[in-house]
Parts: C-alpha cells; structure tokens; sequence
C-alpha cells in the first residue's frame, strides 16, 4: 500500500513539482512534473513497479474523466504525460512511484497536484453506489462489505453473455488495476487482485483485499484487459 492518501504533493522529503496550474479543455494537454528527492533535486532512479517507474492518474472533481497513463522521463528527470481532452473544471494529477535510491527507496509514494482547466464547468453527480457495471459487454458484479479502515475483501466476477469470463489477458503484470477516488476529497487508492498471473487465463473472479481510509462514496476504475484490448469499469461503491 503506498503512504498516506494521495492528497499532496509532498512527502516523507519527496515532492512532486510541476509549474503547470491550468491546462487547455477539450484538446490533447502535456502535463510535465518532477519528482524530486529530500536534496531537492530531480529523483531520475525509480523501482519498476507493474513493469513501469511511474503511473500517473487523473481525475476531475466530480470523479469524471478518469485517465491512466505512463509518462515518459527524460534524463533531467523531468516527465511528460500526454492527457487525452479535458473537461473545463477541477482535475487532480496523482502520481505513484517507488524511488530507488535515497532514504525513501523501496516505499511507495502518492503525491499529486490540482490542476484547473477554464472554461464553463458542468457539475456530472455521481451515479448512486452498485454492485454491478457494465463496460464494453463484460458484465461485473461486485461482492463485499467493505468498512473504513479495515482490510476488506472485494471480489469482482466478471461474466460476458451469462458465461463466465476466463480469457483475462495480464495487463502490467496483473488481471486487473483498481483505481478508487472518495468522492468529496479525490483521496486515492489503488489495488490489484491476489489471485496467481498463469497466461491468458484469467477470471471469471478476481480478489482483491482492498484497505479504504475514509467512509462514504467512493468511484472505483477496473481496468483489464481481454485480447488486445483494455477495457475500464466505473462503478460506485459505498464504505461503511
Ligand atoms: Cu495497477
């Protein structure tokens, strides 16, 4: 589990620093940032963590527009996320890394950023919590009583025309990614199932032990992959 909640920007000496505060609505936006260490300086060495040394993410306030992306470091350190559109509004940029060396090696960070997108906001309410999402055919149904606070198992079934699903195709090293946002503060989390990678086998259930800090609505992401092609479930789960 990474440090705290992913709602600042620095931690433990490392910062996440970036001098962009707005970015363009409805176009292809770079986000460039550093990370840097507890010197001050850009950290350039990273753990591979699901075979990447980085994942960066997005989210607008109203938990919209969610993006996962792997941005692209040069050698100063200095990294580049390549955003799809942007809705005018609030956006948060999370970033989740593991330096390799300095006091802070081997830990898991969360640091992120507001950013602002002008232009006229429109307010989308989150759609009632549910135990069951449809993405692209695949039909998922969730099962769990998850409190806050506590270690609590989410297991997610993942059916297609009735049937089963067993052709889960590892995307960055696991069946699927699980990224959670509270709805009010954008607090973050982020899990992967338990169950053993074995080829393109994977499903129909997926167990994930999630660990949620805060009680209320949170917007989950469930992002897998089937064939070439990554599909990304949105559903809201409430914690008790
Ligand atoms: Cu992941």
């Amino acid at each position: 589990m990474p440090v705290g909640n992913g709602l600042t920007a620095q931690q433990g000496g490392y910062a996440l620093k970036s001098a962009i505060a707005t970015l363009p609505a409805g176009k292809r936006a770079l986000y460039r940032f550093a990370i840097t260490g507890p010197g001050g300086r850009p950290v350039t060495r990273f753990a591979l963590t699901q075979t990447m040394r980085l994942h960066f993410y997005t989210i607008r306030s109203d938990l919209t527009g969610f993006q996962h992306l792997h941005p692209v470091m040069a050698r100063d350190g200095t990294w580049t996320a390549d955003l799809a559109a942007l809705r005018p509004g609030h956006w948060r940029m999370y970033t989740q890394f593991t330096p390799d060396t300095g006091p802070g090696r081997g830990q898991d960070f969360v640091l992120s950023r507001p950013v602002t997108v002008p232009g006229t906001a429109s307010t989308t309410a989150l759609p009632a919590a549910s135990s069951s999402t449809t993405v692209d055919g695949y039909v998922l149904t969730l099962h769990g009583d998850l409190r806050a606070g506590l270690a609590s198992p989410l297991t997610v079934t993942v059916r297609r025309n009735g049937e089963p699903v067993t052709d889960l195709r590892p995307y960055l090293d696991t069946y699927a990614h699980l990224t959670a946002f509270h709805q009010g503060d954008q607090a973050f989390a982020h899990f992967h199932p338990r169950n053993k990678v074995t080829g393109d086998h994977g499903g129909p259930t997926l167990e994930f032990m999630t660990d949620l800090p805060t009680s209320g609505n949170w917007r989950l992401f469930l992002q897998f992959q089937t064939a070439d092609v990554l599909h990304t479930a949105a559903v809201t789960l409430y914690v008790g």
